[in-house]
């Protein structure tokens, strides 16, 4: 409770997002070198967005680079550790190496926070069939059962196949789409129903849930700081929002891009902690 107090004066007076802004964007000493050797180029998504080399993933097999980073959010008290791994989104050239790290990770369910283009751009590639398809990815064939939604969200649940060994796993994907970059959820409260979804199907899963946006900071940053705001609520502790942003961005730099996007969030907070949001997700957790 006292934690929300000074949030929420925090946000009238503006120091919450001086805070903010003097945060550091990356942990100081932390290299990104790997992103930067000449084979690995072009994999990345944007120039200016690289993964640390102590926390990013490494792939199973002698091209091992891509632009993902391991984010760990420890709730204290508690022995909850929510894994992720925040990428950016898969380029043409990239989504082989995206399924082989799904894979090699134990992953089973999918985040993705954008839209293939926004604006004219092309923010993703489409790295999954359309429904009832089949596409193959390297060593991957991915197969894509099912597609509903609504207009903030659209769900989808593919099978997994590593066609070297012949094994399969299913996997479920979670596309919200009313999010452009560089802003924030055009609604919190579909933004908080898509967290509680994600919370949801993450229950029973130890394996690190996969999430991306397109540079795999801005947005990614914003849903994994609301994921662990509601856990810590959930378990009664007090919630620092510039406390997770800090622990994120010593795992990936850059996590949570613009001060608009941490207010939103920090509203969020508020919002949840004030309106106990989370009731409807701790009854259909118990069903
Ligand atoms: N990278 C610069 C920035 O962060 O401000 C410039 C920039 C801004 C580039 C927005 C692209 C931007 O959005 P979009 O790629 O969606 O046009
Ligand atoms: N160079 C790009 C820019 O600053 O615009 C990199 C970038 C692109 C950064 C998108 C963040 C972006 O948003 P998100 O991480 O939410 O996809």
């Amino acid at each position: 409770r006292e934690s929300m107090i000074q949030l929420a004066e925090g946000l009238i007076t503006g120091t919450v997002l001086a805070q903010f802004d003097q945060l550091y964007r990356k942990k100081p000493g932390m290299t990104m070198s790997c992103a930067r050797l000449p084979q690995n180029i072009s994999k990345n998504r944007y120039r200016d967005i690289s993964p640390y080399d102590a926390t990013r993933v490494i792939l199973k097999s002698n091209e091992d680079y891509i632009n993902a980073n391991y984010i760990n959010m420890e709730i204290p008290s508690s022995t909850i550790i929510n894994q992720y791994i925040a990428c950016q989104g898969p380029l043409p050239n990239t989504c082989p190496d995206f399924w082989q790290m799904t894979w090699e990770q134990g992953s089973s369910m999918v985040v993705m926070l954008t839209t293939q283009v926004e604006r004219g751009r092309v923010k993703c590639h489409q790295y999954w069939p359309e429904p009832s398809g089949s596409s193959s990815y390297g060593n991957f064939q991915i197969t894509c059962h099912s597609e509903e939604g609504n207009p903030a969200y659209v769900f989808r649940e593919m099978t997994l196949t590593n066609l070297e060994k012949e094994e399969s796993r299913q996997l479920t994907q979670i596309q919200y789409i009313a999010w452009p970059d560089h802003g924030v959820p055009d609604d919190s409260s579909d933004f908080l129903d898509f967290v509680c979804l994600v919370r949801k199907k993450r229950a029973g899963r130890e394996e690190p849930v996969v999430v991306h946006c397109s540079a795999g900071i801005g947005r990614t940053g914003v849903l994994i700081t609301m994921e662990t705001a509601m856990c810590l609520i959930e378990c009664n502790q007090p919630v620092y929002p510039l406390d997770i942003v800090r622990t994120m961005r010593d795992q990936r730099a850059m996590m949570i891009q613009t001060p608009s996007q941490y207010r939103f969030v920090c509203e969020a907070i508020l919002k949840v902690y004030e309106e106990g949001f989370i009731k409807p997700l701790q009854t259909s957790l118990h069903q």
